[in-house]
């Protein structure tokens, strides 16, 4: 026991601690004792012998090494967990947006969080170098199995001779098997999450991969492989001569550039993944990997760079499963962004993607009506994929607005609207085509791509179709074709771009999601329509703009055109109609019609050493005056189109799960019926 007599008489005590161990201590008096009674009674008096502070301090340090031990051991344990995970991460397809759950396994890759870093563009965050890793992820089935297109191929190459160029493709494309699922034409479309503004039930399960597997594969046909040589030569040209800028000029062999962004190279991408162009496709990747920066002092037009770039890789994602193209559609969409920085809302047209500023052209604060409203599509699609509801939010604003605009006619809207106040400018004025035509594609593409639930858009679609109908159809003569002409301050012209011929498509898509007949019925008859632009014409192809007959004059045809209109920019709208009319009606003479314009095409617009070009006239089959460009779209519409209207696969983009842009990209319907 510790008393006070004994503290006074012993040595004042420090307060520090001191372990000695005597030669007593280890060995005892008695030498060497190791027994463990011994072992047990000397340690215990030893430690009676220490100061209760001592004892204490012993006792923290044991139980703070101990503390330390467990810390550093969970710490060392993570790398080993990770790395034992990864390559199960690596295959998991979970989607990242909070809140919501995959309705069925995911085929297509996860939708990815945006990353926090591009939120500051485009001031702040330079161009990162293209990191994520090269992955087509897709089902295990279709990684160890045949893709469809190889099976397709393989019976072609059985029943008859093939192009040789695709007999080779099919050949690097089996030595390249075991690295990269090639999908080919087996594409589901991610729909299994929403938007993150919109709230709808839980989305219905998309028809399995393993289902549409199990279906006989549709043989490639002559026309489909027809076009995969034309293609093939437009991209030689490309390939040769203007190989990472905007535009091929075939006939001089070099280049132009719109907004230096490899723009012909990324309408592209997605053509090739469906016409199977595996090694086509994999050098452009590549490409875009390591050449394709957003990150410069340039201006770009908003509509033209969204429905092209932005459209393109958001397809291309969703296509190839490659996070790669995910990653360069947010880059440029968050660069797109200042565009809707003015004081209306209503977006300029033009912005400088490296600087961050926007602006409208130079000579006016309005901007085109078809431009501010044909680029929600591609925005909304961003926003479900990133879960950042701002590129969704400034386009349905627009879109909002739009709808509540005074100045429109029967649903029928002017040209252009002003960024500054916010209301239509020059009234009066009404077409379907140039400045106004993808106001009306959209609308109905919009409400298709969000489950059919927004009903101001197929109000405005409804009442627009009815002004159609109403103020701009009539029929020509001596044929009696139906066609949409323009409405100027009350008077009819029967003036119709070749940009129109969306019309009869779109008409047709909205009756197969369930739009009243009628639009249908007006579809066939202008489907007809644009056809005869190019029959009644010598070369077969048609101009940019005609004019029909109203009244029957003796050796007249319903078309008329002017010096001005006669060229021809290799343009798509006919052979998209074309293509949708065929899958809904399984009419083949749609195919013939198609077909015909092939073959136009390949006689007068192709050019020997690589490309196709625009032309100046299309009514002088002996020199139709070569304008030397072949534009981004005959690659990234025309031709894929053609490829689509020549398929009896109507999986092959299936038109119930995809909704195409107005590039032709196609992007997954929400939540399909
Ligand atoms: C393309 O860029 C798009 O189809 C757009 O909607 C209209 N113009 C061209 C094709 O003609």
């Amino acid at each position: 026991m510790y008393s006070a007599a004994a503290a006074a008489a012993s040595p004042p005590r420090r307060d520090f601690i001191s372990i000695t161990l005597s030669p007593e201590d280890a060995v005892g008096a008695g030498g060497y004792n190791n027994s463990k009674a011994w072992r047990r009674r000397s340690c215990w008096r030893k430690w009676k012998q220490l100061s209760r502070l001592q004892r204490s301090v012993i006792l923290f340090l044991f139980a703070f090494l101990a503390v330390c031990g467990v810390i550093s051991y969970t710490s060392m344990g993570e790398p080993w967990k990770s790395v034992t995970n990864k390559s199960l991460d690596d295959q998991r397809t979970e989607p990242e947006i909070p809140g919501l759950k995959l309705a069925n396994p995911a085929v297509l890759p996860a939708p990815q969080k945006a990353d926090a870093n591009l939120g500051n563009y485009p001031e702040l965050s330079p161009q990162k170098p293209p990191k994520p890793p090269h992955v087509r992820r897709g089902p295990s089935n279709l990684q160890i199995k045949p893709s469809r297109r190889d099976v397709r191929l393989k019976t072609r190459h059985d029943s008859s001779r093939v192009v040789e160029e695709v007999v080779q493709a099919d050949k690097e494309e089996k030595t390249e098997k075991s690295v990269i699922s090639w999908r080919g034409a087996v594409i589901e479309p991610d729909q299994s999450t929403e938007p993150p503004s919109i709230k709808i039930k839980e989305p219905e399960k998309p028809s399995s991969v393993e289902a549409e597997d199990q279906k006989e594969p549709v043989p490639i046909n002559e026309r489909q492989m027809a076009v995969i040589e034309a293609f093939r030569h437009a991209w030689k040209g490309y390939k040769d001569f203007a190989w990472g800028h905007d535009e091929l000029k075939p006939l001089s062999k070099s280049y132009s550039e719109w907004f230096g962004l490899g723009l012909t190279l990324i309408d592209a991408l997605d053509t090739m993944w469906i016409l199977g162009l595996k090694e086509e496709f994999e050098e452009a990747r590549k490409w875009v990997a390591n050449n394709l920066v957003f990150d410069k002092n340039v201006d770009v037009n908003l509509f033209e760079s969204t429905i092209r770039i932005l459209g393109g890789l958001l397809s291309t994602y969703h296509l190839s499963g490659d996070s790669l193209f995910l990653e360069k559609a947010k880059d440029i969409g968050n660069r797109l962004m200042p565009a809707f920085k003015t004081p209306s809302k209503i977006p300029y047209s033009d912005v400088n993607i490296g600087r961050g500023t926007a602006h409208p052209p130079r000579w006016t604060s309005d901007s085109t009506v078809a431009e501010v409203t044909s680029i929600q599509l591609e925005f909304r699609e961003l926003s479900r994929l990133t879960g950042d509801e701002k590129f969704q939010k400034a386009v349905d604003e627009v879109m909002k607005h739009v709808h509540t605009l005074s100045g429109k006619n029967d649903g029928l809207v002017p040209m252009f609207i002003n960024t500054n106040s916010g209301q239509f400018t020059h009234l009066g004025v009404y077409t379907l085509g140039a400045r106004a035509d993808s106001y009306y594609e959209y609308l109905l593409k919009q409400w298709i791509q969000g489950g059919k639930k927004e009903n101001e858009l197929l109000e405005d679609y409804m009442r627009a179709i009815e002004g159609v109908k109403k103020h701009l159809l009539q029929r020509s003569q001596p044929k009696k074709l139906t066609f949409v002409g323009e409405l100027a301050h009350g008077h009819f012209s029967a003036k119709m771009d070749h940009l129109v011929c969306f019309l009869p498509g779109t008409l047709a898509l909205g009756a197969h999601n369930g739009l009243t007949a009628d639009h249908m019925k007006l579809a066939e008859a202008l489907i007809e329509t644009c056809y005869q632009m190019y029959a009644q014409v010598e070369t077969g192809l048609s101009p940019e703009i005609v004019h029909f007959n109203l009244h029957a004059q003796k050796g007249h045809k319903d078309v008329e055109i002017k010096p001005a209109d006669r060229h021809n920019l290799l343009r798509p709208e006919t052979v998209e109609s074309l293509f949708y009319m065929y899958r809904f009606t399984g009419d083949k003479k749609y195919q013939d019609w198609g077909w015909e314009i092939l073959q136009n095409f390949n006689k007068y617009t192709r050019v020997p050493t690589g490309g196709y070009t625009s032309i100046n006239n299309v009514q002088n089959p002996s020199n139709p005056e070569p304008r030397d460009k072949m534009e981004s779209f005959f690659l990234g519409e025309t031709l894929k189109y053609m490829f689509l209207l020549f398929s009896d696969d109507v999986d092959l983009i299936n038109l119930d799960k995809y909704v195409f842009n107005t590039e032709a990209h196609p992007l997954p319907i929400w939540a399909p019926a």
